[in-house]
């Protein structure tokens, strides 16, 4: 292995520019924006036949968000947004990372490049090895590539050092195939990037409602009187989302928005599929906005219930929905008794809010029957994050507002098949009803323990437990916490194993032996014995539905994902009852396999090839809470933050920029947020900076406090910015050298990468 490569980009400053924070999000801008990144990657022509196969029936899935398409009707210009745009831009660039460019180009030297220069590199056209103790990578063929896997995983003194992470975009087909060759192998070592992400929402859901996913569908965006969007930033993470909250608000419906941040999207929004809105205003989508502390959000719903609370007993029947309380919950008096424990008073100050604002939003809580709460990572990555939505769930059981049109639960998904990873089995707490149904297709025996999430892998490889990582796409390096630490980690494994379509930070931070394994994207064509192949995904709303790329692949050298997951079985299992061979040659072949083991898949081939797919069963959705531990839906008791302050700190949230998808990083502007050309600043409240002496654009280093562990990230660029005072906020993945690896959600251990403690030093 190379010597020292860099697990983070030496410190550069590229070189600022500071505007006004725009007035509306959207609008011709963003098709410009759009345009020019397609013109740049991909070319106009080839780029304009790309969007309008985009979410179309006949076309492919997004690789962006899992926002879903709408059921009947797809947008004129086509159903696309300006990330969107960029994403597929990405995928489908004419860079090309070849064999000479890693025969010209050491590890090391890649590894001095930023995230966004490593990116821009392009798509890896072969399969590349880096042996033990090389400086470069060099070419390999399929054969031997699946041959030094099988060979080191079954070196392994238990499966169980083996680990095998899923990024969100793996398609069901390739995901069954991998988790069911992971489970032959003999492991449930399957962490994902849902335990980063929304692992907090299915934890909390699970428990009180039965089901880990959200219970509304995009029409009940069409009933909705009141949408709640909280810990969410829809104008950059999901434009199509502002499509649905503007309809809605034609109708008459209300919008409150919980952020630190004054999130542009939300504020005013210009729909650009809709051309006619092009010039001119813009929609005010919010109503209310609640620009609430960092992790304020339990105190801040406490205090909602509690307003609740005072109104049903002052005026019986005018606030709760007794029948549904009575018929379909499980906890209310508890629920009431511990809301006793709090006082307003007490709570106020987490929040940051005056009361008058927060008893303007519980009146509208107060007088509406249907709710929708829509959240992200805002809520999903604190400590107390189980809590965050658990209280939600509170609120919404209340007013009976779940299982019904236009009212429900909404965790809005990142990566677009992050949901169907999971219903495909990618986890490492799979259930046993789940085991049990592949054994008696599959006949083998699979493993009952549980397996190590992200967190507890990286722990795991850093005490040298775990000694080949396999990575189906993703990131691992750049994605996760605290990134020295799991530098460590990686570099301590015999083999590391990136399946991916681009250059990223994780090809370059490896174990002894290291092997990029180049796979097809979601744009391309996919053919399996002369035959066409298509896949499918499912969305955040729980449907299902195909997804077919349009062009030709940009190496012949590619293998699909279902095909390399083949090679690397048959290289290992010696005794697999599974024609792996088979099954890859026709995807119907896999789906029939996913039939025969999952609810919910019954006529798949069939219902597969309907427009627009099809829905799964959801009992959340159906007004049936059985699933939970009492049968009913559950209340629950929720704790406010307990992260205290010191005079001199403050909390930071990592977030992402306009211009960036994850750990990819489409450009160095954060045009919403007027900050353009500079990824490494500190959004700080100007009060805050006066009390630093600190001036716009001075230089600071940052330290993250942990148990009496520090940890330090030098040069960022201080900028004032409307944000509330003691909190602040720095773009990932730059920042996660400052995220502790220890410092994780109760229940559901996501990193807190929304709550690290920092104090800020001036250069
Ligand atoms: N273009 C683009 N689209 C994406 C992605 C991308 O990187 N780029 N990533 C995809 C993925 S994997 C995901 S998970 C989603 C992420 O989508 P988001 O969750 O919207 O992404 P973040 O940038 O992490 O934004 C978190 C938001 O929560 C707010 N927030 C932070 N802390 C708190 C808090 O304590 N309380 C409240 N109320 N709000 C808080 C922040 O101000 C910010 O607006 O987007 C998906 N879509
Ligand atoms: N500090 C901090 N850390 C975070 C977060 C945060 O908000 N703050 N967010 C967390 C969240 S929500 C998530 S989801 C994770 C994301 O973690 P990951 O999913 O691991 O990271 P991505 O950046 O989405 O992965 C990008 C890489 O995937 C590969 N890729 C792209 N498309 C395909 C494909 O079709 N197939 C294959 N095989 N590979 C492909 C490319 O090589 C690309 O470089 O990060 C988490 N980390
Ligand atoms: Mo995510």
């Amino acid at each position: 292995m190379p010597k020292n490569p860099k697990e983070q980009p030496p410190e550069k400053l590229t070189g600022i520019r500071l505007k006004e924070v725009p007035k509306t999000s959207a609008g011709l801008k963003a098709i410009a924006s759009a345009l020019s990144h397609i013109k740049d990657e991909v070319g106009i022509k080839k780029g304009v036949q790309l969007l309008s196969k985009l979410n179309q029936k006949d076309g492919f899935d997004c690789p962006g968000c899992a926002w879903p398409d709408p059921d009947d009707k797809r947008a004129f210009l086509a159903e696309y947004c300006e990330n969107g745009a960029k994403a597929v831009a990405e995928e489908a660039t004419k860079n090309k990372v070849s064999p000479l460019f890693f025969a010209t180009h050491s590890v090391q030297e890649l590894s001095e490049l930023s995230d966004y220069e490593i990116g821009k590199s392009g798509r890896i056209t072969h399969p590349m090895y880096l042996p033990e103790g090389a400086t470069h990578y060099q070419e390999i063929s399929w054969n031997d590539a699946f041959t030094i896997i099988g060979n080191e995983l079954n070196r392994l003194n238990s499966p169980d050092e083996a680990i095998f992470y899923t990024s969100g975009r793996t398609s069901n087909e390739a995901a069954f195939l991998y988790q069911l060759f992971v489970r032959q192998f003999g492991t449930n070592n399957l962490p994902d990037c849902s335990n980063m992400c929304h692992e907090s929402s299915g934890a909390a859901l699970s428990e009180t409602l039965g089901i880990g996913k959200g219970s509304v569908t995009l029409d009940d965006f069409n009933h909705a009187d009141l949408v709640i969007v909280i810990g969410q930033n829809p104008g950059t993470n999901h434009p199509r989302m502002l499509s649905a909250l503007t309809e809605n608000k034609k109708r008459g419906g209300k919008i409150i928005t919980i952020n630190p941040l004054p999130e542009v999207g939300l504020i005013n929004f210009k729909d650009p599929q809709n051309p006619l809105k092009w010039i001119g205003k813009g929609q005010n989508l919010t109503d209310i906005f609640l620009q609430v502390k960092i992790n304020g959000d339990v105190a801040l719903l406490k205090i909602i219930l509690k307003l609740m609370k005072e109104k049903e007993e002052a005026e019986p029947n005018s606030v709760f929905n007794h029948q549904f309380i009575k018929n379909k919950t499980a906890g209310i008096k508890d629920l009431l008794k511990d809301l006793e424990n709090y006082s307003i008073d007490d709570l106020l100050p987490q929040t940051g809010l005056p009361l008058e604002k927060i008893k303007e939003a519980a009146q509208l809580i107060i007088n509406t029957e249907n709710i929708i709460f829509c959240w992200a990572m805002g809520l999903t990555q604190h400590k107390n994050a189980v809590d965050n939505i658990r209280e939600i769930v509170n609120i919404l059981l209340l007013k009976g507002s779940v299982g019904k049109k236009g009212a429900g639960t909404c965790p809005v998904r990142g990566h677009s098949n992050v949901q169907g990873d999971r219903t495909m089995g990618i986890w490492e707490k799979p259930k046993d009803s789940f085991l049990d149904s592949l054994e008696k297709e599959f006949s083998f025996k699979a493993p009952r323990k549980h397996g190590l999430d992200v967190v507890d892998v990286i722990k795991a490889m850093y005490q040298k437990k775990a000694k080949v990582f396999v990575g189906m796409g993703g990131n691992f390096i750049s994605a996760t916490p605290d990134t020295s630490f799991t530098a460590k980690a990686l570099r301590n494994c015999n083999l590391t194993v990136q399946i991916s379509t681009k250059l990223n930070r994780s090809h370059l931070i490896t174990g002894k032996k290291a092997l990029i394994l180049p796979c097809l994207g979601r744009t391309e064509k996919d053919f399996q014995s002369s035959i066409e192949q298509f896949v499918s995904v499912e969305n955040s709303m729980g449907v299902v539905h195909q997804s077919k790329g349009t062009l030709q692949p940009c190496s012949k050298h590619l293998l699909s994902e279902p095909a390399i997951v083949a090679g690397i079985a048959n290289a290992t299992l010696k005794k697999s009852l599974t024609n792996w061979t088979e099954l890859v040659s026709n995807y119907d072949l896999i789906r029939d396999k996913i039939e025969a083991t999952i609810i919910g898949f019954k006529d798949y081939n069939k219902k597969i090839r309907r427009k627009g797919g099809f829905y799964l069963p959801n009992n959340a959705r159906d007004n049936n809470f059985t699933p939970t531990h009492t049968g009913k839906a559950n209340f629950s008791l929720n704790k406010p933050s307990e992260i205290e302050l010191e005079n001199h700190q403050f909390l930071m949230m990592t977030i992402r920029t306009h211009d960036q998808y994850n750990t990819t990083i489409y450009g160095l502007n954060d045009r919403y947020r007027g900050i353009l050309n500079e990824r490494r600043v500190i959004l700080m409240n100007k009060n805050d900076m006066k009390s630093l002496g600190l001036k716009k654009l001075d230089l600071v280093d940052l330290t993250s406090h942990f148990n009496n562990e520090k940890r330090v990230a030098k040069g960022f660029l201080a900028i004032p910015y409307n944000i509330p005072k003691q909190c602040t906020a720095t773009y990932f993945p730059e920042s996660n050298v400052l995220v502790p690896i220890e410092s994780t959600a109760n229940i559901s251990n996501t990193p807190a990468s929304k709550t690290v403690i920092i104090t800020i030093q001036k250069r």
